[in-house]
């Protein structure tokens, strides 16, 4: 008896979708990930178009999604962090609280995993784990193929969560009216001056975790002045996700957005 065929190392199968969760696999066939360590392949060759102007390309598709977000009524915002910061663990917070009054919808974008989507999805939220493979940050036509595959009807607010990352997202408008930037107390005070792009460019920024900030000696004070420092046009919160400290104020930010 034949043993069944294994895909590639190289070419993951993206995660399936599952009746209650979308996953969109937007990855670049041309990309490949790393052999294995002991595998002999080599990476295929890539070639980069300078003439490309990926950025104006980007802004282009972004200008299409800000007039579809206009036309709906809906308001789109753009969670962007370092991994880990606890972008997901407040989108599942809020989503309890607002969810309940008024429509949500979710697009999520991972190099791989369902995990985020599976987390996040609740009746009545559609969610669509958008996959990128090696690409590390959502652009404005992910963005595209990630609402063509989720229902938008009375929805009223669309969360969208970016790759972790605290660098490569700041480039990439994908359309949305908020760009919220999250920087938790286990990062460290000094994360907003060492990446000024991600703060001088969000709407609002949200310090996470702050239940454990005491235990992790983080100093706040000094914190909340890099964050003005660096950010001095956003709004500021500062949020427990586990506990729920801040997030009244958090979902009251969210319903005047409307
Ligand atoms: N103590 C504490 N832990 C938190 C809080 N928010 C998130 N975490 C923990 O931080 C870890 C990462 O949280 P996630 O919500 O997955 O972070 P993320 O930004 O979505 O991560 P990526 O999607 O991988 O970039 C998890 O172990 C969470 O339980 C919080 O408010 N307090
Ligand atoms: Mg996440």
């Amino acid at each position: 008896m034949t043993a069944p065929a294994q895909p590639a190392p190289s070419q993951p199968t993206a995660p399936a979708s599952t009746p209650d969760v979308v996953v969109v696999d937007v990855r670049d066939p041309a990309d490949t990930l790393p052999p294995p360590p002991g595998d002999p392949a080599p990476r295929g060759p890539r070639v980069v178009d300078l003439q490309v102007r990926i950025l104006d390309e980007n802004d282009r598709r972004a200008a299409v999604n800000r007039e579809l977000f206009r036309a709906r009524g809906l308001r789109a915002l753009n969670f962007v962090s370092s991994p880990g910061a606890g972008k997901t663990t407040l989108l599942q917070r809020t989503l309890g609280t607002l969810a309940p009054e008024l429509g949500c919808a979710v697009l999520v974008g991972d190099l791989e995993t369902a995990n985020d989507a599976q987390r996040l999805r609740r009746p009545g939220v559609p969610v669509a784990q958008i996959t990128t493979g090696g690409t590390c940050h959502l652009d404005a036509s992910m963005i595209q193929r990630g609402l063509a595959a989720i229902p938008l009807d009375g929805v009223r607010l669309l969360f969208i969560e970016n790759v972790g990352n605290l660098v490569c997202p700041a480039s990439f408008d994908l359309g949305e009216n908020r760009r919220i930037t999250l920087v938790s107390c286990t990062e460290g005070e000094d994360k907003p001056l060492k990446y000024p792009p991600m703060f001088s460019s969000a709407h609002a920024v949200v310090l996470t975790k702050i239940d454990v900030a005491d235990a992790m000696g983080f100093d706040r004070a000094l914190a909340l002045a890099n964050i003005r420092r660096a950010a001095p046009q956003a709004e500021v919160f500062e949020v427990s996700a586990k506990t729920g400290e801040g997030c009244d104020a958090w979902c009251a930010y969210l319903r005047a957005l409307l």
